[in-house]
């Protein structure tokens, strides 16, 4: 939809477009509430600092969405094929593949969350690196890293439902 109609729908409705960008409520409201944008440009810089920093129980329902990279989203929602066109690009060999779930693995043991990275316009092997860097970061270096993400990734969205 043109920025121009997002400006004016209703707030249910435009909650409905926001939730599946980012599932975090107070996100989503203050981005509402600080319609009407000027450009799409003020609308993605404004989303890229809404509601900072998100609170953990946010970033643990935000990141409920998002299955494991290397998983295919089940399912019909808007979220679920986002998701799986975000991953389209990972076309690996089984090496890499393995080397991803057995990553998955040793990240979520270590930070108790998913393993969470943009993953449009990265290639598996970009990600697995990503991934093998990030495992030795410290619980508050990657807590700034995953909130910096769930944004990237929303972004991205919000700049595939409005356009300019
Ligand atoms: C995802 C996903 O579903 N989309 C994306 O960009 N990253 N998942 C993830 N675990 O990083």
């Amino acid at each position: 939809m043109q920025l121009e109609q997002f400006n004016q729908l209703p707030d249910e409705e435009a909650a409905d477009v926001l939730r599946p960008c980012l599932d975090i409520e107070r996100w989503v409201s203050a981005i509402i509430d600080a319609r009407p944008f000027a450009s799409r440009q003020e609308l993605t810089a404004f989303a890229a600092e809404a509601a900072s920093p998100f609170t953990d129980a946010e970033l643990e329902r935000a990141l409920s969405h998002h299955p494991r990279i290397g998983e295919r989203a089940s399912g019909q929602s808007t979220e679920a094929s986002l998701s799986r066109s975000e991953q389209a690009g990972l076309d690996s060999s089984q090496e890499i593949a393995d080397a991803l779930v057995e990553g998955n693995r040793v990240y979520e043991a270590k930070f108790d969350r998913v393993f969470l990275i943009r993953a449009a316009g990265r290639s598996s092997e970009e990600i697995l690196a990503a991934l093998n860097a990030r495992l030795g970061h410290t619980p508050e270096e990657e807590r700034a890293i995953v909130d910096h993400q769930l944004r990237e990734i929303a972004t991205l969205r919000l700049e595939g439902v409005v356009s300019a």
